[in-house]
């Protein structure tokens, strides 16, 4: 069976769990330590020299990188519905992925950082600065979402995608979980009626971030 390297509060690994279970390819799960710096020790760094989950095993082949591990997860698959096949179609979602990897999540990982991940790591409290250039640039990227939502049910035609499992995971993560109302999308109504649909999903309720104590302001 496949093994998947992750953490539960992890956004990145999360879209990659999500997939898995959308697929229902098993994978098995394998916690790293992020707290503790096990993606720091010398076996895992031989697996993914980024010291990050998610990774992959598939036999002799290792994987890293959220987004290739669900393109991966989805071409293993037979039969599946959410990773296109025609040209165009995939393209489209591909975009997709690589907005959210380029530019959605890293937005969302500057507040998340400042206001979370900082707190949970004892480095102190969140830089105005930096809280200010991560508002800016969801704003920026979620006005994008909700005009291109408008009009649309799922993020690509034609029903869920990995375009919509790769977007909803920053959205609803460790900030919304630790810190909610420090994510800006209060005034994105097609965003907001959007995540309201991908919180029906078995595989966004099985993977929803559940956290022992309030961590967040
Ligand atoms: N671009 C990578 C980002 C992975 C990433 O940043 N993972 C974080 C958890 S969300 C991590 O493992 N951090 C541990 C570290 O930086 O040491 C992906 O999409 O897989």
């Amino acid at each position: 069976m496949m093994r998947l390297y992750y953490h539960p509060y992890s956004d990145n690994a999360r879209r990659a769990v999500m997939t898995a279970l959308s697929l229902d390819v098993p994978v098995e799960l394998a916690a790293v330590d992020l707290r503790k710096g096990d993606q720091r020790e010398p076996w895992f760094l031989k697996l993914n020299p980024n010291h990050r989950v998610p990774v992959l095993v598939d036999d002799e082949f290792v994987l890293w990188e959220s987004h290739a591990i669900m393109q991966y997860l989805a071409d293993k698959t037979p039969g599946q519905n959410i990773y296109p096949t025609d040209i165009h179609a995939r393209a489209d979602v591909n975009r997709w992925l690589f907005w959210c990897a380029q530019h959605l999540g890293p937005a969302i990982g500057i507040l998340n950082r400042e206001h979370v991940l900082k707190r949970l790591m004892g480095l102190g409290e969140a830089d105005s600065a930096e809280v200010q250039r991560g508002e800016d640039l969801v704003h920026e990227f979620a006005a994008v979402l909700d005009t291109h939502l408008a009009c649309r049910e799922w993020i690509c035609p034609g029903g869920l995608t990995l375009a919509d499992l790769a977007i909803v995971a920053p959205f609803t993560g460790l900030l919304a979980a630790a810190a909610p109302g420090k994510l800006p999308i209060s005034g994105y109504v097609h965003v907001r009626r959007w995540l309201a649909a991908m919180e029906t999903l078995e595989a966004w309720q099985k993977t929803i971030v559940v956290l022992p104590r309030p961590i967040g302001p």
